[in-house]
């Protein structure tokens, strides 16, 4: 089955089976893959993301445009080709699908751009790292992360470590009560800092287990036409150190500031100071949340289809 019905989108064989007999599916995507973490460890945490959703018992969707066809449920092959630098993918929003289609671009989705699809396929379930959020200089740049407004838009649950720390917290979390996203933590009251457990705000509500969050989304989409955000901490054993975590992050800030860069190249170029100023550090906490949150993702895509058979 494809909803789409149109040739610009291409839904595996694998997915479209999952969807037409209500398995849990969850759609993964390739901005972190492409443009998020460094070779070769980004292809491995591709395949670790896609393993974690199987043995929750779920199918993994991971989405991408390759020469101007957006698919869901891309082969590993397809994801190193989409990986290749000399491919020079392009990172896509939401707002970027259409014209990149009829550009016949190569792609990476973003969250916004991987719920667009997600959405329009049928599935109700995503995995990311960290939300993209609102940047600490908003108030001039006026950055703000197409993924909150997306999640406004794009009724899917959004499992991820709540937002990096790279950017306004408290901000983000404002901009997610105006649009209406309920932002929800998994065992925990604190609102995660991605590479820290606890970015010190806290969270009106939270869930015990994946069954729960489960519930919760689909009790939400009898009053309202948003996604939900199930902020899932990483492990404590696993959480960069406060010292590593606070030099790091003036380094990435710093850096950013000296670059001068703007929009889409922002997000990234933290990122990868990030794992420089960590020496390595920040990118294994990074993959290990990521696939941590495509596990947990997994579990609820599960519970949201054994709940509706
Ligand atoms: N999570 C990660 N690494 C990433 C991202 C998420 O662990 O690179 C990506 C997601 O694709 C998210 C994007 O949508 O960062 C946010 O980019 P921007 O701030 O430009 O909206
Ligand atoms: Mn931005």
């Amino acid at each position: 089955m494809n909803n789409f019905s149109n040739p610009a989108v291409v839904v595996s064989d694998e997915v479209a089976s999952a969807l037409e007999d209500g398995r849990g599916v969850v759609a993964l995507e390739t901005t972190i893959v492409v443009h998020g973490l460094p070779e070769p460890v980004n292809l491995e945490v591709a395949e670790a993301c896609e393993a974690a959703v199987r043995a929750s018992g779920s199918i993994p969707a991971t989405i991408g445009l390759l020469d101007g066809r957006v698919v869901v449920g891309l082969t590993s092959n397809e994801v190193a080709q989409l990986a290749d630098e000399e491919r020079h993918a392009a990172k896509l929003s939401a707002r970027d699908l259409g014209v990149a289609i009829a550009a016949g671009r190569d792609g990476a989705t973003t969250v916004a751009g991987t719920i667009a699809v997600a959405r329009r396929s049928g599935i109700d379930v995503m995995a990311t790292g960290g939300l993209g959020g609102v940047h600490r200089d908003a108030q001039l740049s006026f950055d703000e992360s197409a993924d909150l407004v997306a999640l406004a838009r794009y009724q899917v649950l959004v499992v991820a470590s709540g937002v990096k720390s790279i950017l306004d917290i408290g901000a983000t979390l404002e901009r997610l009560d105006t649009l209406g996203v309920p932002v929800v933590g998994l065992g925990t009251n604190r609102f995660p800092g991605f590479y820290r457990r606890d970015s010190g705000h806290e969270l009106d509500w939270s869930v015990l287990n994946a069954r729960e969050a489960a519930r919760a989304f689909l009790a939400h989409r009898l009053f309202s036409s948003t996604g939900m955000l199930v902020a899932n901490p990483i492990d404590a054993e696993r959480e960069l150190s406060s010292d590593l975590h606070d030099r790091a992050l003036a380094d990435a800030l710093e850096k950013a500031r000296v670059l001068g860069v703007r929009g889409k190249d922002v997000t990234p170029v933290l990122l990868a100071e990030f794992a420089r100023s960590t020496a390595g550090v920040s990118v294994q906490v990074n993959r290990d949340l990521v696939v941590a949150n495509a596990a947990l993702a997994g579990e609820v895509a599960r519970s949201i289809a054994h709940e509706r058979s």
